[in-house]
């Protein structure tokens, strides 16, 4: 790349990098376990040391959320319903409002966060991205921090690919942020092949499937 160009690159592009739903009930022995879920931790935390800014998102559920299959006479886990907003899936019980399930795993360096951002505290409508919920009309706020912050280039991390890494992903680009995804830095739940479809997808939407290990 010639030099002024370089250069106007790395003034145009500030980063951060945004950590999903690094959370007890996502990890082994969770009530909502992602395989190897833990296993992201120190990658993520190396990755924490080498970016200025650092976001964490925490899914964060009031007991009897509507996407917990407990809150659906004769429902089970897995199943899908109909919502207001369209189909939802139904899951265990997690991440419930000051539990330990719904804490940060006990080895993310969450101190360098500058924002936690929490998602999912509307009894009535589950947030699997951090931008918005999932009636993809609600918003967190997320996108105009960034904005105001000048942040335009994110890094996404975390659980689970194939949903809250995967919407997150989806509307930071359909915001206008160059968004990469830095797949080691994820694991994913794979719910009927929903991770082939999620990694498809994220492609076909000009999102960057990386390593940290490329970095
Ligand atoms: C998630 C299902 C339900 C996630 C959160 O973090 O991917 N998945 N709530
Ligand atoms: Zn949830």
């Amino acid at each position: 790349m010639p030099v002024k160009e370089a250069l106007v690159k790395k003034t145009l592009a500030k980063e951060a990098l945004l950590v999903i739903d690094v959370q007890n009930d996502f990890c082994p022995n969770g009530s909502l376990a992602v395989p190897h879920g833990d296993a992201i931790v120190p990658v993520i935390n190396q990755l924490i040391d080498r970016f200025e800014t650092v976001i964490l998102s925490q899914d964060w559920h009031p007991a009897g959320h509507s996407s917990f299959a407990s809150s659906h006479a004769g429902k089970n886990p897995m199943e899908l319903i109909d919502m207001p907003y369209g189909k939802q899936i139904l899951w265990p019980d997690h991440c419930i409002q000051g539990s330990k399930g719904a804490e940060f795993h006990a080895d993310l360096n969450s101190d360098r966060a500058d924002l936690i951002l929490r998602k999912g505290y509307h009894s009535s409508i589950d947030s699997y991205s951090a931008f918005q919920e999932n009636d993809k009309q609600t918003l967190t706020g997320l996108t105009s921090y960034l904005k105001e912050r000048g942040i335009n280039k994110l890094y996404l991390t975390g659980l689970a690919t194939d949903f809250c890494v995967y919407f997150s992903a989806i509307d930071a680009v359909a915001r206008g942020f160059e968004t990469l995804v830095i797949l080691d830095a994820c694991r994913g739940i794979n719910l009927d092949g929903s991770l082939e479809t999620a990694l498809a997808d994220m492609q076909t939407n000009h999102i960057k499937l990386i390593q940290s290990t490329d970095m």
